[in-house]
Parts: C-alpha cells; sequence; structure tokens
C-alpha cells in the first residue's frame, strides 16, 4: 500500500518521505494532500502516522456534557444553536439544573464534564466559579472540563480583567482542562464573514497558549466545510501547528464538519453535499498528518455520524469522544447521530473496525481499571438524583 512509487506520481513524493522519516510537512504538501484524487493513498498515509502513533488503540472517554445556555452576544452565522434573549427556544440553566445534571450519570459514572455554551450578556465569572466549585464538591473524581477560549475572552471583557486573570480564578475554583471549540477558521478574511463578533484567530491562540502556561491542557478544533478553501484549512492547521510549538498543551485535535441545518450561513449550491464523506475523511487524514507535535486526533461521532466516524479510525483518527448523554450544539445543527452512547456501544464500535479500545481520562491516560470508575460513584447515588 505505501508504495513509494505511486505517492511521487501522485505528485506526494517529498510528503510521503516527510512521514516516513517522521519529518514536519509543509503548507503546500498540506495542499497537496487536500488536493490529491487519490483519497486512499492519504487515508493510507495518516493511518501510518496514526499507527506509529497509536498502535491499533482507539481512546473512548466516560463524558457528560452540559450546554448552559444557548442565549449568545456573538451570533455566529453557522450556529444553529444561538438564540437572542428573550427569543423563543432560548434557556439560561440555573446552577441547580447544571448539578443535577452532572449528578445524574444513568449509571455509567463519568470521568469528565464538558461545559460548553453561548456567550451569555449577564452571567459573571463568580457565576462560574460557583458552578465549577459545586460540580467539583459534588462529583469530585469527574474532571470539569469547561468553556473554549471565546468564552474566556467573552468572560474578560465582561469583567475588564485579563484572560489570564479570569483563567487563574477559574483553575482556583476547578477547572482542570478546556475543550477546543470557538478556533473555527482563523483566517481574518473568513473569521470576519462567519463569526464577526466572535474572538479573533490572534485571542483565540493568546487564551490557549496562556492556558497551557498554566498547566491547564486544551484541546483545538477546526470548523470546515463552508466558505473557506483548502488554504484557509491548511493555514489553520499551521498556526495550531505553531501554537502548539510554543505552548505545548493542546492533547487533541477535532475536525468538525459544518452541519447545515438551521444554519444562516447559506453554502453556495455547488458546496452543498459535496463529496461530504471523502471530505471529511481527508480533512481527518491531512489534520493528522500536519499536526505533527499534537498527540491526538478525534473522529467526534456527534458530528460526524458513528459510521462515519468508524471509517475514519483508518484516515488518521484515534479518539472517538466518549459518552457525551446529552447534547445540543451538533443537534440543533442537523447531527443525526444518538444524543449518547454506552460504553459498551462504544467498544463495540470500536471493535468491529478493528482496534483495540482502550477507555482514558481527560489527558489520555488509559482507565488502569475500567472498573474502578463504575464503582466509585462518589455522591451520584443521592436521593436528589434517583428521586
Ligand atoms: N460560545 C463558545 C464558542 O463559540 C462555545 C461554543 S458554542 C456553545 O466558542
Amino acid at each position: 500500500m505505501l508504495d513509494a512509487a505511486h505517492y511521487a506520481r501522485l505528485g506526494l513524493g517529498t510528503a510521503f518521505e516527510k512521514v516516513m522519516e517522521g519529518a514536519r510537512l509543509s503548507p503546500e504538501e498540506g495542499l497537496a494532500l487536500f488536493h490529491c484524487p487519490d483519497i486512499t493513498a492519504v487515508g493510507a498515509l495518516a493511518h501510518h502516522a496514526r499507527t506509529r502513533l497509536h498502535g491499533d488503540r482507539t481512546y473512548y472517554v466516560l463524558n457528560r456534557h452540559v450546554n448552559y445556555t444557548n442565549i449568545c452576544v456573538n451570533g455566529c452565522l453557522f450556529c444553529a444553536f444561538q438564540r437572542e434573549r428573550g427569543q423563543a427556544g432560548s434557556f439560561a440553566l440555573a446552577p441547580d439544573d447544571i448539578l443535577h445534571r452532572v449528578l445524574d450519570d444513568r449509571g455509567t459514572p463519568f470521568s469528565e464534564v464538558h461545559i460548553v455554551g453561548g456567550c451569555h450578556p449577564d452571567l459573571g465569572l463568580a457565576w462560574f466559579e460557583d458552578v465549577i466549585r459545586r460540580i467539583r464538591a459534588a462529583r469530585p473524581q469527574s474532571i470539569v472540563k469547561a468553556f473554549t477560549g471565546v468564552e474566556i475572552a467573552h468572560f474578560a471583557a465582561m469583567e475588564g480583567i485579563s484572560t489570564l486573570d479570569v483563567l487563574r480564578r477559574l483553575q482556583d475554583a476547578g477547572l482542570a482542562m478546556m475543550p477546543g471549540g470557538g478556533a473555527e477558521i482563523f483566517a481574518p478574511e473568513v473569521r470576519t464573514r462567519i463569526c464577526p463578533r466572535k474572538a479573533t484567530a490572534d485571542e483565540w491562540l493568546r487564551v490557549a497558549g496562556e492556558a497551557h502556561s498554566l498547566g491547564i491542557r486544551t484541546n483545538c478544533s477546526m470548523l470546515y466545510g463552508h466558505i473557506e478553501t483548502f488554504e484557509h484549512r491548511v493555514d489553520h492547521l499551521c498556526r495550531l501547528r505553531e501554537q502548539q510549538d510554543k505552548s505545548g498543551g493542546f492533547t487533541c485535535f477535532i475536525p468538525l464538519p459544518f452541519l447545515t441545518e438551521n444554519s444562516l450561513l447559506k453554502l453556495p449550491p455547488e458546496r452543498v453535499g459535496e463529496h461530504v464523506g471523502l471530505d471529511r475523511l481527508r480533512t481527518v487524514a491531512v489534520s493528522r498528518l500536519m499536526l505533527d507535535n499534537i498527540p491526538h486526533v478525534k473522529a467526534y461521532w456527534v458530528m460526524m455520524g458513528v459510521k462515519m466516524a468508524q471509517t475514519a479510525l483508518y484516515f488518521g483518527a484515534d479518539d472517538l469522544d466518549g459518552t457525551i448523554v446529552e447534547e445540543r450544539i451538533g443537534h440543533d445543527a442537523g447531527a443525526d447521530s444518538a444524543q449518547s452512547l454506552t460504553v459498551p456501544e462504544l467498544e463495540l464500535m470500536i471493535r468491529r473496525s478493528g482496534f483495540t479500545p482502550v477507555r482514558r481520562d481527560s489527558h489520555f491516560n488509559p482507565v488502569a481499571d475500567p472498573d474502578a470508575i463504575l464503582h466509585d460513584t462518589g455522591h451520584a447515588d443521592s436521593p436528589e438524583v434517583r428521586a
């Protein structure tokens, strides 16, 4: 499969050699991978890189998502989740609602609470500090992974303090890790069209670097398949790679396909549905190959769909994310996946794809005794939840 002459014929000779040597690909090589007509050749190269890093292991995590509000001042054009305050369908969970969700483990105690939401005009930093402290007290066995760089920048603007101070305060309250959203596409000519009010690329990257400097590891992402070009994708990946060279705290990259339902961002007819499946696989593959300094690439089953996420495991992805339990952002945009997957479903999904499932914690450490977490119920059995 990995035939040097074939890659040379495809115009990927130097990319092939560099991947074999573990050397860094140039932006031009990244672009050539996006344009290469032989997608299986691109996938095989990414699979080689993935296998060198992770063997046949495929990771999953026991987690629970909480989307605390869809009220958001940013109004990004691609976002189907956002509502104005007072608009039909808008919601904002009270701290007790969040705690109720966090304690509701549905029989599978999770190790990670993943919290993101809209940039709400009124919720101040003290509100979030209090929520995190209460979650930590209620579920000490779960890591709080919360807030994108965009939300951190929003809190800082609201409070009139620096993003570094916001991060310090949230870390004191118990924030252990940050998810990777809000990166979208960094290139200003795209960013100003799809999310003009959102934190800029420089701000997002600066917050990531600040978090890393405090020992808060983060994920990173790219929203693709809308108005951006392959050049914009390569530029985005290169900027993440440069940031990782500087601050080193990115754990996992998540390529997020743009889902078109309920979005104000209308695609030109020639782009709608254009090779959607293959483009998703190719983007996973090129990401794996370009991001030589980011250990993990996620096939996020919520957005990709289960079958495509399984296929992506052969195109460079090594993580499927997790149990999720309840999800709004992707589903409001038309994701047709389930709300939740159970541990047996995730394990079967991985085994049937030909990989070895590894249950992990938020930092990708294998959970040594998978049963330990199932027996560590903490406060999860509190009457409040069972009632
Ligand atoms: N508002 C945040 C962002 O845009 C979190 C995701 S949207 C719920 O990054």
